[in-house]
């Protein structure tokens, strides 16, 4: 099973588009193994995105994830990490297929709503950035077997 680290980004939460986020992924069949509302610390933030931190919009993308609080979620399933990438749709959202969280609700690459773990790798480091191992739930649903093969 993968894990990917899903992130609605402070445009997201003040918009009003939790529930909306929440909801594609559980339709696409990704199981919620953990989730909290928080307010990213400047030094998550750098963490989280360090793999830009020499890049030129590297202090406005730590602006703008810290700004507001945010919902953290870490998701499972096969396919977890790609399967959340094509739902949420290209980093910028204009070029954003339709029917793609960024492509039906977003417009600068700034402002792009969402975040999702872009490998397996990172999708297990980081689940364990933002969640402790008492935070996460292992659990399975009924339904699992009629999603997962
Ligand atoms: P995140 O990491 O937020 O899910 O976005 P992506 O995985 O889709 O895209 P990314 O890592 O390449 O970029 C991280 C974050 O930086 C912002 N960004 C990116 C920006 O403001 N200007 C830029 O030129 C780029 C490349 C948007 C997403």
């Amino acid at each position: 099973m993968e894990r990917t680290l899903i992130i609605v980004k402070p445009d997201g939460v003040q918009r009003g588009l939790v529930g909306e986020v929440i909801k594609r992924f559980e339709a696409r069949g990704l199981r919620i193994i953990g989730m909290k509302f928080m307010q990213m610390s400047r030094e998550l933030a750098m963490k989280h995105y360090a793999i830009h931190a020499e890049r030129p919009f590297f202090n406005a993308l730590v602006d703008y994830i810290t700004s507001a609080p945010v919902v953290v979620m870490a998701l499972e399933g096969t396919n977890a990490v790609a399967a959340a990438r094509q739902t949420i749709g290209a980093t910028k959202p204009h070029e954003a297929a339709a029917g793609t969280i960024r492509g039906d609700f977003a417009l600068e690459i700034g402002r792009n709503l969402v975040h999702g773990s872009d490998s397996v790798e990172n999708g297990i480091a980081e689940v364990n950035n933002f969640f402790a191992a008492d935070e996460l739930v292992s659990w399975s649903r009924n339904v699992d077997p009629w999603i997962f093969e």
